[in-house]
């Protein structure tokens, strides 16, 4: 089972710095068991409240219902994920064509091998707009998310000329952000993008922070177990 919520941490301010809507799609259901689906859907509720969670088999379909009720005719979706997960396979059968090349994961990486290597968008029979995309590399999602300071470049600026090294631009006396906004240099709502950007941001780092502390925790446990033997 390869599932990483900081994965899809990642996307959602991907997705948000471009002013998107995320909807967070678990593919490949039918490879784990109800009960570990349900975990994994829970902990992305949990860690991304307020964002769309659902899930999906290409194999046997379930779920399909569920992701096509979010889409609307004469709208663009834009599927984004690592390579292997199955967005291209999602095309083809939602299609009902092969219109994509798909092809399997490594046995060795357990990642998949960038199959697609270009953009195409499909039109699909209730009228929605569907792009599929060469999957993304780590590095490229951690590119993103220096790309989303550039697309607040503005903002990031006056954030670094404030009097206090620490300041959260919430309101302080005398913070640069604040005062910008005040005065309508910088617009009322890209600054609450950048907040809100700002939070999911901190969220990502916490939970890297998280992760880090139960592989720790992890790597002793097992060298307990051996000790004890
Ligand atoms: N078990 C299972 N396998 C799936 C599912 N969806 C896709 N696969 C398999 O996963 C592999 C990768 O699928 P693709 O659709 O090519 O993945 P992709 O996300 O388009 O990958 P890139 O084009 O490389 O970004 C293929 O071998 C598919 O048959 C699924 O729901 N369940
Ligand atoms: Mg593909
Ligand atoms: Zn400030």
């Amino acid at each position: 089972m390869d599932f990483n919520v900081n994965r899809y941490g990642r996307y959602i301010i991907l997705c948000r710095s471009q002013g998107v809507e995320p909807v967070l799609v678990v593919t490949k259901r039918d490879l784990v068991s109800e009960v570990q689906l349900a975990t994994i859907l829970s902990a992305l509720e949990r860690t991304f409240p307020g964002v769309k969670v659902l899930s999906l088999s290409n194999i046997t379909r379930e779920g399909y219902a569920s992701l096509m009720g979010l889409l609307v005719k004469g709208r663009t979706y834009c599927l984004l994920g690592s390579s292997g997960v199955g967005k291209s396979s999602l095309v083809n059968c939602l299609t009902g064509r092969e219109m994509m090349k798909t092809g399997g994961v490594s046995d060795w990486s357990g990642k998949g091998r960038h199959v697609t290597t270009h953009r195409e968008l499909v039109v699909l029979e209730n009228g929605a707009l569907l792009i599929d995309n060469p999957g993304m590399r780590e590095v490229g999602i951690v590119d993103e998310r220096g790309g989303l300071e550039q697309a607040y470049d503005q903002i990031s600026a006056l954030a670094s000329d404030c009097r206090y090294a620490d300041c959260s631009h919430l309101g302080e006396e005398g913070c640069a952000v604040v005062r910008a906004v005040e005065e309508g240099v910088v617009e009322r709502s890209a600054y609450d993008n950048y907040l809100r950007l700002q939070r999911e941001r901190e969220f990502y780092e916490t939970s890297v922070a998280e992760k880090r502390r139960k592989e720790r925790q992890f790597s002793k446990m097992v060298k307990n177990y051996f000790k004890k033997k």
